[in-house]
């Protein structure tokens, strides 16, 4: 089960957080968490990290993965795409956290089966990861089947 969460305020740091808050969503009981920042406006990225130090610390053991995505990749530039900031979060995220990273656009389906293959833990293989964003821009509303 995929669920969505709003935006929160801070992660529960115990199980008796996470019940005592009125509207317990299960955020300690998962297998992994996808933490999506915008690619257009980076600032939204120390969210993420924010979030990843709170799951790490509030949790004794390392049962669950992290994913980060940056979605919004339609909103950026080439300029943009290749700058030194995304190059950055990309190395923080893959080399130093070990955690999957994914850049997407939700709006135009790309790169969408990617997120749920990092999920799955699969490594990126097959012809809708080596499809350019103009000829996923073509498939825009159709569902991606895994
Ligand atoms: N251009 C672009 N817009 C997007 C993309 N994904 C989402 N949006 C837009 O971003 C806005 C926010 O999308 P939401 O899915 O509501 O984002 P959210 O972070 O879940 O927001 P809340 O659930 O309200 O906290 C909407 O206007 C979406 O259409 C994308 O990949 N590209
Ligand atoms: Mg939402």
């Amino acid at each position: 089960m995929v669920i969505d969460v709003p935006p929160q305020k801070r992660f529960p740091a115990d199980n008796f957080a996470e019940w005592n808050n009125g509207h317990p969503l299960g955020l300690r009981t998962v297998h992994a968490y996808v933490l999506v920042f915008d690619m257009g406006n980076l600032e939204t990225f120390r969210y993420c990290r924010s979030m990843r130090d709170q799951i790490l610390d509030s949790f004794c053991h390392r049962d669950f993965s992290i994913i980060v995505v940056g979605n919004k990749y339609d909103t950026i530039s080439e300029t943009q795409a290749n700058s030194q900031e995304l190059k950055d979060i990309s190395t923080l995220v893959r080399k130093h956290w070990r955690c999957g990273y994914v850049e997407c656009s939700a709006q135009y389906n790309y790169k969408i089966g990617d997120v749920f293959r990092e999920l799955m833990g699969c490594t990126s293989t097959g012809s809708a990861i080596g499809t350019d964003f103009s000829q996923s821009n073509r498939n825009k509303g159709r569902c991606t089947i895994l």
